[in-house]
């Protein structure tokens, strides 16, 4: 039996509360930075401060409240996530790990429980990286990986980071002063959606992560010369936008069919100048592969070269490949493995392991703190959609485990 009961209905209303911050026809739309995003962090600050929590936005955008505990000494026990969406986005996807873990902390304050260790909750900014293309940057800037790249970054219409930043309350001229060092934090523990179908199929409640993937992401830009859609004979074309349809599918093949690496996904391409009588001058695609295995990414990224050069000599066109980022695949501890397995029993609940083939804050973290990360399922595997869903008892579930999780971790750390 666990120690204490979560509040299912308080934690499924904060979540519907959320869930109308950034709604919008086909999906939310808390991209990170955007006034939907703000809102979203309104609402996270305002339940953490009801909370009892000491809320402050560390220079990254990063928002943190915390909990003293009897021996305030002691590292930090932190529980987090995300409230950024990608576009047309769902409604739990990072949501939920951060408000079970206010649910988590407004059950001890009912309880009357102070934990020895301090807790924290970090919602950390720009989970998703869709406005800049680089993603993890608030975790990432708490661990120390942040680049000089991520800085430097301008999004799609040449805005840079910094702005953004200050917007949210970060301020990207003292955004080192984000890191935290290892030994800071006791651990790091964060509730998320599985994302995939596996629990779902299964019917397993529960989630034991094993480790997370790591990510490759690219952009491919492709030059060849824009002309007259009805006077250009077909044999003198250098259409740049059939060459990146070429590049669509070989991508695709290389995960589908060749096996590089576990999953490869064309996932934005554009056309320049985008107009049905103009033989397309230019064209770009955003790619990424995706494998717990850091060799099979650099397989993926040989092969992309060996194609993009082949169809520059096939089509007399021009391509560039700019790699954005590499983003490490993180294994999680079999301690941490059994603590989350313990944590699910004590809670009377199946579990089976997996491992994330989504990203997380937890693999940046991961870099100063023992982390783990506990699942629930996602009905019909469906996620980064507006049709992502996870039942209110099984998001239940996920926050009564947090809560055990964190008891044990505070009793034996
Ligand atoms: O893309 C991902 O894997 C995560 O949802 N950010
Ligand atoms: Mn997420
Ligand atoms: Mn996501």
């Amino acid at each position: 039996m666990p120690r204490y009961s979560i509040n299912a209905s308080r934690l499924n209303q904060t979540l519907e509360e959320l869930g109308h911050l950034g709604d919008s026809p086909g999906g939310m739309d808390r991209v990170a930075y955007s006034p939907e995003d703000i809102a979203g962090r309104d609402y996270t600050i305002k339940l953490m401060q009801q909370a009892g929590l000491d809320t402050r936005i560390d220079t990254a955008g990063n928002i943190i409240g915390r909990r003293a505990g009897s021996e305030d000494q002691r590292p930090a026990i932190a529980l987090g996530s995300h409230t950024d969406t990608v576009p047309k986005g769902g409604k739990y996807d990072g949501a939920l790990g951060v408000m079970a873990a206010i649910e988590v902390v407004l059950t001890l304050k009912d309880q009357g429980h102070q934990t020895r260790h301090p807790l924290e909750v970090i919602s950390f900014t720009n989970e998703e990286g869709t406005r800049f293309h680089r993603w993890l940057v608030g975790s990432r800037s708490m661990s120390g990986l942040l680049e000089q790249d991520d800085l430097d970054a301008k999004d799609d219409n040449g805005h840079g980071l910094g702005p953004c930043l200050a917007d949210i309350g970060g301020d990207i001229s003292r955004i080192g002063e984000a890191v935290r060092s290892p030994g800071e934090l006791a651990a790091y523990f964060e509730l998320h959606i599985e994302q995939g179908p596996y629990l779902y199929q299964s019917g397993t409640p529960i989630g034991v992560v094993t480790g997370i993937t790591g990510r490759a992401v690219f952009e491919v830009e492709i030059e060849g010369k824009a002309n007259h859609a009805g006077t250009t004979p077909m044999s003198t074309r250098r259409d740049a936008l059939v060459s990146a349809a070429k590049l669509v599918l070989a991508v695709q093949k290389m995960a589908a069919e060749q096996e590089i690496c576990r999953v490869s996904t064309v996932g934005s391409i554009k056309a320049i100048p985008n107009a049905v009588n103009v033989i397309p001058g230019s064209a770009s695609i955003g790619l990424e592969f995706r494998d717990t295995d850091m060799q099979a990414l650099a397989a993926a990224e040989h092969e992309l070269r060996r194609i993009t050069d082949q169809t520059a000599v096939d089509d007399g066109v021009d391509v560039a490949v700019h790699r954005h980022r590499f983003t490490s695949s993180v294994p999680i501890t079999p301690e941490m493995q059994a603590l989350v397995a313990e944590a699910s029993v004590n809670c009377g609940f199946d579990w089976e392991p997996l491992p994330s083939g989504a990203g997380h804050d937890a693999q940046a973290i991961a870099a100063i703190a023992p982390v783990a990360m506990v699942f629930v399922p996602s009905v019909d595997g469906i996620s980064h959609s507006q049709e992502e869903y996870s039942t209110p008892e099984d998001c239940a579930n996920g926050a009564q485990v947090l809560l055990e999780l964190l008891l044990l971790a505070d009793d034996r750390f």
